[in-house]
């Protein structure tokens, strides 16, 4: 056994794509979202693939309550978190400020950054109690470049990397590392919760380029993860070749 991470938004995607790299290499996995008949065969077929542990917690990280209970419900080896991949988030449509729903950036910034903030703040005081740790934060490039009616999730993005900078100098003392990792596009169940299940305009996103996948990001999780106890990759934006920043990207159709 290598260690223990627990990945929130284990469900689909970046998260999902995580735990099963992780359980690969050998890892224990705490994995979290809202969809437990997901966490289930999720923890039924990387047991029976490669013989680790797997706990799943079903909770919504807008629930500060159930999430502080999720992690207090930890017992024996299950407090010995090496990673915490806080990956959960979301967006929600693309709409100019003034025509926005506000129950849409209410569920983003409930989301995206209190949610972060709940689970980093249950997670903390067992990282803390071993001297040693790593929080891996999945920001984005709309962190970086607010891009036309990205708005709120752009501001999402941008608390995301603000409050993993902070993290990471309060943190210091401790012994635990923080991470920002910035993907830009990837095809993911992302664009298709974005556009509130139309499948047609999700795969317009993708559409005249190779978008990064689940098991890119993965990749990149495992490396920053797996680095020297006195090396710590802060801050790290990745995107597809066919894209340069959150606005430019290179379609041949
Ligand atoms: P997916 O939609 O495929 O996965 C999102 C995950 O977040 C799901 O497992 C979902 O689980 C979980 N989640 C969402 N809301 C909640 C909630 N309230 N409580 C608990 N879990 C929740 O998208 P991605 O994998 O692409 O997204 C992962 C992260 O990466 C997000 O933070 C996103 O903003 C970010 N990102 C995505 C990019 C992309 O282009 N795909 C690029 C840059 C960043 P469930 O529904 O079961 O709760
Ligand atoms: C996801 C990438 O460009 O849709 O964070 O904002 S983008």
């Amino acid at each position: 056994m290598k260690g223990t991470i627990l990945i929130t938004g284990a469900t689909s995607g970046f998260g999902e794509a995580c735990a099963m790299r992780f359980a690969r290499e050998g890892y224990h996995l705490i994995i979290t979202g809202r969809r437990q008949e997901r966490l289930d065969a999720l923890k039924e077929q990387l047991e029976k693939e490669s013989g680790i542990q797997v706990l799943p917690l079903c909770f919504d990280v807008r629930d500060k309550a159930a999430t502080q209970a999720a992690i207090t419900s930890l017992t024996g080896a299950w407090r010995e978190i090496d990673v915490l991949v806080n990956n959960a988030g979301l967006a929600l449509s693309l709409t100019p400020i003034d025509e926005g729903d506000t129950d849409d950036w209410d569920t983003m910034l409930d989301t995206n950054v209190k949610g972060l903030l709940y689970v980093s703040k249950a997670l903390i005081p067992l990282l803390k109690a071993r001297g040693k740790g790593h929080i891996i934060n999945i920001g984005s490039t709309a962190a970086k470049h607010v891009y036309a009616k990205g708005n709120v999730y752009c501001a999402s993005k941008s608390a995301v990397d603000a409050l993993s900078q902070g993290m990471r100098i309060d943190l210091l003392p401790y012994g635990i590392k923080v991470t920002a990792i910035h993907p830009g596009a990837a095809e993911t169940e992302f664009s298709l919760v974005r556009f509130k299940g139309d499948q047609g305009k999700a795969d317009d996103v993708y559409k005249g380029f190779t978008p990064l996948s689940g098991d890119d990001v993965a990749d990149i999780v495992f490396y920053c993860s797996t680095l020297p106890k006195h090396v710590c990759i802060n801050d790290l934006v990745v995107t597809p070749t066919a894209q340069a920043n959150a606005y430019y990207v290179h379609k041949t159709n």
